[in-house]
């Protein structure tokens, strides 16, 4: 086992990791840019290092700041969290090559699942059921104009680098995608430095279903359940739950088998997570995968009683998945709400300093921040200053659970989305667990 992790990130999701690692003895290096000397993860931390001044690009993203703080404190490994280096297949090799373990999968697999049409193509060898699309990148506005005549309107172009939403443009008719391919090209060239782009069938209004999956290095693959993350605005995910009121048993265990297989198929270790589209239907389709830990875990978590990032560790040290012989089948139902510091209506982000921070406890209820009373928000980050995250024994008493944290739920000095949360769960369609990924676009028009 490890003795010493590194964890290269900040906010909660850097005081979750340094909590897996007290409960595991393992002791931890913050480190920080210049911004956030008064954060939590600092103090929690045994020891801290500062890599460099507030642009993320100069210190949370700076490697050879992170691998010498890595080399002078003498950690093992190093856990990246999400966002920031947690895809970096570089960092990942990087890391390999100075007997540093990283606490993810391997390069390759982060490399595979990084381009788009390259893990479509890969995931569809092995079975997996993905939207009728280009075999890959589309070379000419004709090549493109020719497939979608075939597969018919409405069709999507995503950027082969891209991902989570960014670099995507929908054609409805000749016209459109004749007028969007350029564009489309043009910013993913300039967003990711690639201007290939594929194309798919546009599916209208799906559900996004999402399998947590979790390898380890004795070539053992499985799934842990899924997440339903449908309401979401502008890609940016607001509520996830679990399980999923869409899938009955069949369904849920069909995608599983699917997750497992397209995990498989770049021999996949550590945690993951499989996206897929789910129509009305009950026909689903492989979007893409995510190679790291996702801020949703905790209702994987919660359902499953597994501690995903001691798992995390574990697995990365060379142990087996801890539950190869228990049956994860979810008890209860959990849902996470992400608490922003923005504006609710105009969705602004609101930094500044918190004047009141009261949270919410008691049973089912669980709060991952790394926020204070008196803490000041920078305005250089994502806007995220809690996750609430609710449990109970089936969907109707999670919901109950929600109203009652959410009211009890205080930040005061800076706007936040709790007041919108709440109203959420006010709603008739959200009540009957009729959701999908317009669920936001109706709900801001009807409030
Ligand atoms: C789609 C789609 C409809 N049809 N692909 C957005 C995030 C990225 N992972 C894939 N995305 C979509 N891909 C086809 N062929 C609709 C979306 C989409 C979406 C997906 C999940 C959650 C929210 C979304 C919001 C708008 C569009």
């Amino acid at each position: 086992m490890f003795k010493k992790i590194l964890i290269a990130n900040r906010g909660e999701i850097a005081l979750r990791i340094i909590s897996a690692c007290r409960e595991l003895g393992i002791k931890t290096v913050a480190i920080y840019s210049e911004a956030d000397r008064d954060a939590l993860h600092v103090r929690y931390a045994d020891e801290d290092v500062c890599v460099g001044p507030y642009p993320s690009a100069a210190s949370y993203l700076n490697i050879s700041a992170i691998v010498s703080a890595a080399e002078i404190t003498e950690a093992d490994a190093i856990h990246p969290g999400y966002g920031f280096l947690s895809e970096n297949a570089y960092f990942a090799e990087i890391l390999h090559d100075c007997n540093i373990t990283f606490i993810g999968p391997s390069p390759d697999s982060i490399r595979k699942m990084g381009d788009k049409a390259l893990a479509r193509k890969t995931v569809a060898s092995a079975g997996v059921p993905t939207v009728p699309g280009s075999p890959g990148p589309v070379e000419t506005v004709d090549e493109a104009l020719a497939f979608a005549r075939k597969a018919g309107y409405p069709v999507i172009l995503k950027a082969t680098a891209g991902g989570g939403g960014r670099g995507m443009r929908v054609a409805r008719d000749e016209r459109e995608l004749a007028g969007a391919y350029d564009t489309a090209k043009a910013e993913a060239e300039k967003a990711f430095g690639n201007p290939d782009v594929y194309l798919e069938k546009y599916l209208d209004d799906p559900r996004h279903v999402e399998f947590q999956i979790f390898g380890d290095m004795h070539g053992n693959v499985r799934h842990m359940g899924e997440r339903e993350c449908s309401i979401q605005r502008r890609h940016q995910k607001l509520i996830e739950e679990a399980p999923s009121a869409a899938l009955d048993p069949d369904l849920r265990a069909r995608m599983g088998e699917a997750a497992v297989a397209a995990a498989s198929a770049v021999s996949y270790t550590n945690a993951g997570t499989i996206e897929f589209l789910v129509d009305p239907h009950g026909h689903f389709y492989f979007m893409e995968m995510n190679t790291r830990l996702q801020v949703e875990h905790p209702v994987t978590e919660e359902v499953t009683g597994v501690d995903m990032v001691k798992e995390q560790i574990a697995v990365a040290a060379g142990a087996p998945l801890s539950f190869l012989d228990r049956d994860l089948k979810p008890r209860g139902h959990a849902i996470e709400f992400r608490i922003n510091a923005e504006d609710p209506v105009s969705f602004k982000p609101s930094p500044g300093r918190i004047a009141t921070f009261h949270t919410p406890g008691g049973l089912g209820v669980r709060v991952d921040t790394a926020a204070y009373q008196g803490y000041l928000i920078p305005p250089h980050y994502d806007s995220l200053i809690a996750k609430l995250i609710v449990h109970g024994v089936d969907r109707a008493e999670a919901i109950a659970r929600g109203r009652r944290a959410l009211d009890l739920f205080v930040v005061e000095g800076v706007k936040t989305t709790i007041p919108m949360h709440r109203r959420i769960l006010d709603d008739a369609d959200f009540i009957r667990g009729k959701l999908s990924t317009r669920f936001m676009e109706r709900f801001a028009e009807a409030s």
